[in-house]
């Protein structure tokens, strides 16, 4: 099956979506309901066990949600979300063109990347004909992500972007403004002006960009400065809305 945001990205358009860390099936299910394109399930910070990861991809595609797995650099990592049947992958702290290219690498199959190849996983449909059939066009569908989000990552973000394979370049605004020695937030100006800056660099490049958002002003503000990929944070946007009903009382 083809990757909807991938599509949609290419025509063109802005797409949305939600990151968790958490494992609810049911929110998955809340999210596809309303309309989101994709889910990026958090196994950076998150708590899931392997196959509750892959009840969430399963549920996910249930609901018409493009599954993304938020996971780190080691190979058999990525090598397993991928297996389990992820459309995506989105990894942090990608510093340089190297680190980039380690990532694109790790999502593709022989020739062009290095990997493995089995056909008994839920992503080749579990059998050694759709296993064919689906290599042929992984390695156009995985969409791939990274983590823009040191002063390193940003001095390095043209070269970064243009390493072939590479979708989207994701401003990761919380670790930004803390790797930036600011730990009040990302709304210090001084992070702003980095993170306007990459919007910039963006549009002469062409790269897609990501962001998260907490409430419907960011998410308008995110695609008025030019994201297209645009995450509401759940666990974050449930516990305001928690705080707010009480307060309200
Ligand atoms: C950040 O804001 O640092 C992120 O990684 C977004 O989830």
């Amino acid at each position: 099956e083809s990757n909807k945001v991938k599509e949609k990205l290419k025509a063109g358009e802005n797409t949305a979506g939600a990151i968790m860390g958490i494992y609810s099936p049911a929110i998955v299910e809340m999210l596809g309901h309303a309309g989101y394109d994709f889910i990026i399930i958090d196994d950076e910070h998150g708590a899931y066990s392997w196959s509750e990861l892959e009840d969430m991809i399963r549920t996910a595609r249930l609901v018409d949600l493009i599954p993304i797995v938020r996971t780190d650099y080691n190979p058999s990592s990525i090598q397993k979300v991928l297996d389990r049947g992820a459309y995506g992958i989105q990894i942090p702290m990608v510093n340089t063109k190297e680190d980039a290219e380690l990532v694109v690498q790790r999502a593709k199959y022989p020739p062009a990347g290095r990997r493995g190849t089995a056909f008994s996983m839920r992503a080749a449909g579990y059998g050694y004909d759709s296993g064919k059939s689906f290599m042929d066009k992984s390695d156009d569908n995985i969409l791939i992500s990274v983590h823009i989000e040191t002063p390193e990552a940003v001095k390095n973000f043209e070269e970064i972007v243009s390493v072939p394979g590479i979708d989207i370049a994701f401003i990761g605004p919380t670790d930004l403004s803390v790797n930036m020695g600011y730990k009040d937030g990302a709304g210090h100006p001084e992070v702003q002006e980095v993170i306007n800056s990459l919007y910039t660099k963006s549009k002469k490049s062409g790269i897609h960009m990501g962001t998260i958002a907490t409430s419907k002003e960011d998410l308008a503000s995110a695609f008025e400065k030019g994201a297209s990929f645009v995450s509401v944070v759940t666990t974050a946007m449930l516990k305001k809305n928690f705080d707010e009903v009480l307060r309200g009382a």
